[in-house]
């Protein structure tokens, strides 16, 4: 009898199985192909094995394309269930009323591309994780030409498909990559889906917690851009050194027939030159010449015609010279002070990432309008527009990439990563007149790993372009401000007044660049934390901090140029103090640092710019002061919508001094 039952009970267990490995065949469909397929995608993802972009195309808006613009179809998939089976990136839709689905991209949300997640979709205000995103295209194929899907930026992680393939991945959510996909494309319609994940790993750059929102998406331009077989992968036109009576740059093409006929031309300077590039595919060019100099007064650029069979790239150049001597930066072998500001990318109408040449020009302008002759491009690239728009309005742009705070700088891959950012950045960046300073990190604390990666990022960085300053901002950490606080702040806290402050900054990073930066909070943070470490009441603490800080020295060990590449203070637009009340996030105390920030910055001979602490207020998952903060970091000098605040007119009148010679 036992016996009977347990023959009976396994038979019903092996039934069971089977019906549900059967049941779940039939759901499923082919699922032994798809989860081969996927486990195959998934261990190339893990393992970093899908396809690297190719070498970025010199200005593909400018090369024969089509836009792939507009509005895509998209899925917020928290868990990553369309990668199953490949269902998003096959694009498998239900054919009839009976067929089980747990995905579509039909019926749902649509995105505009270019432009983030986050603003389109209340469910994706602060949302981390992955977006699938699709459109079909028409293509007709012409002979000899190769086709490359080319994507302007897309944060963080994107996979991309085509017709149900994988073509590659990107990881890095603010420079350019493209894939050649001449042969996964076909006449007629063709499938694209992009996966993009807006998740950080402590390995990636930058990690996941940034004084920024991560805006996820593909914020920038997707073209599907044209060349020739061979083609044009690279070209560079600068002026070498002073007096600067020398063009220089080069000419690489990429493809079968690298011996090729090269035309270089700048009508302007009356130069032309027909050449063949040697046999791997390379020119160099030198040509004497005594151009116009491209600088903020007058933002001159030429015409440049670079051409070979077949494809023809214009661009517009600006020729200038920028170098450090002793402690101070020559813009065209002369001296320069750097009126700056640093800036967020955010539309100026209270909108997210910006992502055309009218936006670029709107936030540009309000720099001018400042007085600025230089922009900080904070934390990350920023649009290729920007670095344009810039280099007709003359502005000097210091551009970097998100090494931001404590990255893994002991992962080896972590430093790969961040080379690669830059060859993308500068690939895109390479000719434009108005990016000096290549910034390698902000506010990193110190660690001989740290100095290890930047070292090594540095010679990445020299190598790819010898003609630019490095800078990175240097963190102000308790090391540089306790001395200042033991012998200067205390003793006035007791009355007793030293003449000078002496603010030492001493960071390994100032020997690996040309010009250290600095960020600094006095007024603000370091007030906040004297007010709670001290029996002081923070109104006193403030109070001796303001009363005292244009005494404040600044003093390095090398004698190099230094950028303030921060200083400010919250306010939110309309919060008022009555007249000599010391309200924090109120107009009028943002104004009082700013006037002493001024002040004491206008007494140091080795500070040779600055970029105040920012244009704008922008959106930050770090400032939960509800009522004032409501996730806006309130540094800026004008609102989320651009209404200027009363730190507006301070920057403003001092830059004017200062451009009057003062
Ligand atoms: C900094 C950071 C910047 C922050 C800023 C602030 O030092 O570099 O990313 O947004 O301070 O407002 O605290």
């Amino acid at each position: 009898m036992r016996r009977t039952f347990l023959v009976a009970a396994a038979i019903f267990f092996v039934l069971g199985i089977g019906s549900l490995a059967l049941t779940a065949y039939l759901w499923l469909g082919d699922w032994p192909k798809q989860a081969k397929g996927t486990l195959d995608h998934l261990r190339s993802v893990a393992e970093n094995t899908g396809r690297a972009p190719e070498p970025l195309l010199p200005d593909s808006h400018s090369s024969p394309h089509q836009s792939l613009n507009g509005r895509w179809q998209a899925v917020i998939d928290p868990y990553g269930r369309g990668a199953l089976g490949g269902i998003a990136p096959r694009d498998v839709e239900p054919q009839n009323p009976a067929d089980l689905a747990e995905f579509s991209f039909e019926n749902g949300l649509t995105l505009k591309v270019p432009g983030d997640w986050n603003t389109q979709d209340p469910r994706l205000v602060f949302y981390q994780g992955i977006v699938w995103y699709k459109r079909s295209f028409a293509f007709e194929p012409h002979a000899g030409d190769r086709s490359y899907l080319y994507f302007g930026a897309a944060n963080y992680k994107a996979s991309v498909y085509v017709n149900g393939l994988l073509v590659g991945e990107h990881t890095g959510g603010f420079t350019p990559f493209n894939f050649d996909v001449t042969d996964v494309v076909r006449r007629g319609e063709n499938l694209l889906v992009v996966k993009v994940d807006n998740r950080h790993a402590p390995e990636d750059i930058p990690t996941p917690t940034t004084d920024w929102l991560s805006y996820g998406g593909l914020t920038r331009d997707v073209l599907l851009v044209h060349v020739p077989e061979t083609h044009i992968s690279s070209f560079e036109l600068r002026l070498q050194g002073e007096p600067g009576d020398q063009l220089v740059g080069f000419v690489q093409l990429a493809g079968p027939a690298l011996a090729a006929p090269v035309s270089v031309k700048v009508p302007e300077l009356g130069i032309t030159l027909e050449t063949r590039s040697d046999p791997h595919g390379h020119v160099a060019l030198h040509f004497a010449a005594s151009p116009e100099r491209w600088s903020p007064a007058s933002p001159r650029l030429y015409r440049v015609v670079v051409s070979i069979p077949g494809q023809r790239i214009a661009d517009e150049i600006g020729f200038r010279t920028i170098a450090v001597r002793g402690s101070e930066i020559l813009l065209n072998g002369a001296p320069i002070y750097l009126r700056g500001i640093a800036i967020h990318d955010e539309t100026l109408d209270g909108g997210g990432r910006s992502n055309s040449q009218r936006q670029a020009e709107a936030t540009l302008g309000l720099a001018k309008e400042l007085g600025c002759n230089f922009v900080r491009l904070a934390h990350y690239p920023h649009p290729e527009a920007m670095v344009r728009v810039a280099d007709h309005l003359g502005l000097l742009v210091w551009e970097e990439i998100p090494v931001y705070w404590a990255v893994a700088f002991d992962n080896p891959g972590t430093l790969v990563l961040a080379k690669r950012m830059f060859s993308e950045l500068i690939a895109r960046d390479r000719n434009r007149a108005s990016v000096v300073l290549w910034s390698l990190g902000n506010e990193t604390p110190a660690s001989p790993a740290r100095d290890h990666f930047f070292a090594a990022l540095a010679q990445h960085v020299r190598t790819s372009d010898p003609s630019r300053l490095l800078t990175a901002a240097l963190l102000t950490g308790p090391e540089a401000l306790q001395p200042l606080f033991l012998k200067s702040y205390l003793p006035a806290v007791f009355g007793w007044r030293r003449k000078t402050w002496t603010f030492r900054i001493d960071d390994a990073l100032e020997g690996i660049v040309d010009v250290p930066a600095v960020n600094e909070y006095f007024g603000w943070y370091y007030s906040g934390v004297l007010g709670l470490a001290t029996p002081l009441s923070s109104l006193r603490a403030r109070r001796i901090m303001l009363d005292n800080m244009e005494r404040i020295r600044f003093v390095t060990s090398q004698g190099k140029p230094l950028i303030v590449s921060e200083f400010g203070a919250g306010a939110k637009r309309g919060l008022r103090a009555v007249p000599g009340e010391l309200r924090v996030y109120s107009e009028e105390y943002q104004a009082e640092v700013y006037r002493k920030q001024l002040a004491m910055l206008s007494r140091q001979p080795s500070v040779r710019g600055m970029s105040p602490w920012v244009l704008k207020d922008f959106r930050s998952p770090l400032r939960l002061y509800q009522g004032i903060q409501d996730y806006w970091n309130r540094k800026g000098l004008v609102s989320p919508t651009g209404e200027r605040k009363l730190a507006f007119q301070v920057l403003q009148a001092r830059y004017r001094e200062l451009a009057a010679g003062g």
